[in-house]
Formats: C-alpha cells, structure tokens, sequence
C-alpha cells in the first residue's frame, strides 16, 4: 500500500493538483468528489493522513468525531435538508480506492438501501 502522503488526496492538501475545495480547517478539509455519485457528492478527509478506518487508533478519537462533525457542517451548507448519507468505504470489499480515510457526503436526492 502507498504511503497515505503519496496518495492523491495528499496530493489535493498540498494543492499539487486542483480540486473544487469547500471547506477547510486546521484538521479537515472537504472537497467535492470527481466521478459524483449523488447531485452532491463530497469527501471529508482528515489533513493528516489515515490510511482507512480500519487501521485508526484509539488516539485518533478527537480527530474521528471532528470529521464527523465537520461532515455535518459540510452538509448543512451545500443545504441537504432532506437528509444525507455518510458513507465510509473500507478496503478491497468495502470498495475503498483510495487509501487516505475519506468519508463521502452523498444527497441531492433519495439514497437506496442496500446500497450495492
Ligand atoms: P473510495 O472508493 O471510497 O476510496 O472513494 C474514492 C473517491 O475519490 C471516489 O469517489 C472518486 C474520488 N476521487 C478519486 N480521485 C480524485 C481526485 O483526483 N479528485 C477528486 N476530487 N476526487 C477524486
């Protein structure tokens, strides 16, 4: 697996490449994804650099429920008042293909259960 810092979320922190930025914190920042899923679809990623939720630490706590709660406020602006997902993807099965911890935003319309 590659370093999370080679991945290329590590490259969109460093603003080595572009992407359509929508909020930003010293612990987080949230960009809107390139292949949308939903009419918003956004990722809420941690500045430094996890490679996936299965491999946090119990010292990552604070940081786990900032993302969370920056997942909130990401919402709450692109104005998804009828609702949300948040969707975490972890490792081969679980669809992941980046391995730099992200959490989707998907809304805009109604979300399907189970998801595929
Ligand atoms: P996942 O499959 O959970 O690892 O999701 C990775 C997401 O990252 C996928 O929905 C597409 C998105 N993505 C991949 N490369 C880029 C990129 O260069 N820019 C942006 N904005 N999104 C990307």
């Amino acid at each position: 697996m590659s370093a999370p810092e080679d991945t290329i979320f590590g490259r969109i922190i460093r603003r080595e490449i572009p992407a359509e930025i929508v909020y930003e914190d010293d612990l987080a920042l949230a960009f809107k994804d390139v292949n949308p899923q939903a009419p918003v679809h956004i990722l809420v990623i941690p500045k430094q650099p996890i490679p996936q939720i299965s491999q946090a630490q119990p010292e990552d706590q604070l940081l786990l429920g900032h993302l969370l709660l920056t997942a909130q406020k990401v919402a709450n602006q692109a104005g998804l008042d009828e609702g949300y997902r948040l969707v975490i993807n972890n490792g081969n099965n679980g669809g992941q293909t980046v391995y730099h911890l992200h959490i989707h935003i998907l809304g805009g319309r109604f979300m399907t259960w189970p998801p595929g």
